[in-house]
């Protein structure tokens, strides 16, 4: 069996890419030291995180010298994402951290003043400058891979000319690969790609020699020149639990009641009475059923975490692993992302432990989850934030998981109940003014945040929730709405809309799709990033693949 060399640091999720390598028949092996990557066949640097962490691994490790002794070799070398940005001198991100300097420019921080939504998550397409066995047909417009990053190289510099494989759009012209040689770096992740990220893989291992210079490609002009677009996300939602059989199962709820309701009667007395708990089916099988129909990402949610120690949630874990194997696109996991207070792994009851939340969710990045999501931790920290003045602590799950793995590993999840206000003063909240009167007639309505499932409210509203949120280091917003969920009547648009003024990170609209036309509803009015749905996939009222070609139709740009 063939090997290759992987350089993991510990700081992300790399599963996916162990998985695809394994799934195209190669052995890995990790580098250990410096010899094994002076040894390498063929390396690949799959980087995330931070610039300055990484290069401070890097340095520590020793492996800084022995990386570029490989580099100056032209051995295969394929670096991702911040395997592309540490080629260069230096990053915004980390001033005065000096790079590897293979390339030589700066990475560049994207300009938020475009109005875009930093980070720049999810699919876009890529324009090829030049052929490259990397692409032996080409790259066709149509075509999306995934990308996530706050900082990337500027196509502008010409110094940096003969490394630019390919160019992607968003605001401005960035580099979104580099190859000189056998030397080639992506900033977007192949390995969440999906089918074309595996062909990328597949191309860099059978293509590129480990000795001699690697075949050139005639450059096929791209079929437009028109600039790329970064497509709005389809995301499949899967709230997971144990039923009353003690199974873990995909469950739905109505407004956030997973039970079925039903009556008993006898002589003295009819009752109604929760029933059992829905069942829609497996976890596994659900996801990769979503995977292959064209979800761009998918979600678990253990909505009971409140209830059990995550840490010890062994079942979830299971699920992500065999998940991971072969579904290639970004997978988060959320539900009981906090500091807990669980016995070892031993299970042993005397022997209480404190576990910090980025070890609880370093649990779940190792099984195959490359984001976290936070719910009710997020609102306790924004609380604390707020109250504090605006400062932060830096010891919150949502500033220590965002400085180990990047704040484009932490969503956070919002679970807000709409409140009618007859006026703007009546509540000392951000109230906005509702085309969906309340029941006295009240022409005003605020968002309250909720904790442990919608089942504690608190006194504080969703959009300075969201905004302390974004100032502790979160990277994404996914935004539920408790009078919304499983009522297929769409999506609660002035609720996105409001929260879409309020940050400046991605924002997933959750809860209550029903028909497709809501979808374009959300992008087009609301300007979602991003649309969750859950029931109307369960339960085939459409797939996801028509929601697209809908969604297409109505010319808004999405991976199909
Ligand atoms: O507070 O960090 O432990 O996280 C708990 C997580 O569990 C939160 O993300 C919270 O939203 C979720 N959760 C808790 N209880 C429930 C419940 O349903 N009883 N699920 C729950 C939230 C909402 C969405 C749903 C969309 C789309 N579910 O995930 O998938 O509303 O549904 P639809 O398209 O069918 O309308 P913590």
């Amino acid at each position: 069996m063939s090997e290759v060399t992987v350089l993991d640091y510990g700081a992300g999720n790399i599963r996916s890419l162990i998985n695809a390598l394994k799934l195209l028949g190669y052995n890995v092996k990790f580098v250990k030291d410096a010899k094994d990557i002076l040894s390498a066949e063929r390396l690949i640097f799959p980087g995330v995180g931070a610039f300055g962490s990484a290069m401070a691994l890097l340095e520590s490790s020793g492996f800084v010298e022995p990386l570029k002794k490989y580099i100056q070799q032209d051995k295969p070398y394929l670096g991702i994402c911040l395997g592309l940005q540490t080629l260069c001198d230096g990053s915004e991100e980390s001033p005065g951290t000096k790079g590897l300097s293979v390339i030589p420019a700066t990475v560049t921080q994207f300009n938020k003043a475009e109005g875009l939504a930093v980070p720049h998550m999810g699919w876009n397409g890529l324009k090829l400058r030049k052929g490259s066995a990397l692409f032996p047909t080409g790259f066709s417009s149509e075509e999306k891979v995934y990308f996530v990053h706050s900082y990337a190289l500027n196509s502008q510099s010409k110094e940096i000319n003969e490394w630019v494989l390919a160019t992607t759009d968003y605001g401005e012209e960035f580099i979104s690969i580099v190859q000189k040689g056998n030397i080639v770096a992506t900033q977007f992740h192949p390995e969440k790609s999906g089918e074309m990220g595996i062909k990328i893989i597949k191309s860099f291992l059978e293509s590129f020699p480990m000795s001699g210079k690697v075949a050139s490609i005639p450059y096929k002009l791209p079929d437009a020149s028109k600039p790329t677009q970064l497509g709005h996300r389809i995301i499949a939602c899967l709230d997971v639990r144990n039923n009353d059989q003690g199974d873990l199962v995909v469950t739905k709820g109505e407004q956030y009641d997973v039970r079925e309701q039903s009556i008993t009667e006898n002589i003295h007395s009819v009752t109604q009475i929760k029933g059992a708990v829905r069942n829609l089916g497996k976890p596994v099988e659900l996801a990769r059923r979503y995977f292959k129909e064209g979800a761009d990402e998918i979600v678990f949610l253990n909505i009971t975490s409140f209830k059990n120690c995550p840490l010890h949630d062994l079942p979830m874990l299971e699920v992500l692993r065999q998940a991971s194997e072969n579904i290639f696109v970004p997978l988060t996991v959320g539900g009981g992302i906090r500091e807990i207070l669980a016995p070892g792994k031993d299970g042993d009851q005397s022997k209480m432990k404190c576990y910090s939340a980025v070890e609880v969710a370093a649990e779940y990045f190792r099984s195959g989850a490359d984001k976290v999501s936070i719910g009710s931790d997020a609102v306790y920290a924004a609380e604390n934030f707020i109250s504090c003045g605006g400062i932060a602590t830096g010891q919150t799950s949502i500033e220590t998981i965002a400085a180990a793995y990047g704040r484009q590993a932490v969503v956070i999840s919002v679970d807000p109940k709409r409140v009618c206000v007859p006026s703007r003063e009546a509540v000392q909240h951000h109230v906005i003014h509702t085309s969906y009167p309340g029941p006295s007639g009240e022409e005003y309505c605020w968002y309250q945040c909720t904790v442990k499932g919608g089942r504690e409210l608190r006194d504080i509203g969703v959009y300075e929730m969201v905004q302390a949120c974004e100032a502790l280091g979160a990277g994404e917003i996914m935004l539920n709405s408790i009078d919304r969920d499983g009522t297929n009547s769409g999506y609660d648009l002035e609720l996105v809309a409001m929260v879409k003024e309020a940050v400046g990170i991605p924002v997933i609209a959750s809860s209550g799709a029903g028909h497709v036309n809501h979808f374009s509803d959300v992008f087009q009015d609301a300007h979602a990033d991003a649309a969750l749905a859950a029931g109307i996939f369960h339960r085939n009222t459409v797939s996801i693949n028509v929601v697209k070609e809908h969604l297409l139709s109505e010319g808004i740009p999405v991976r199909v």
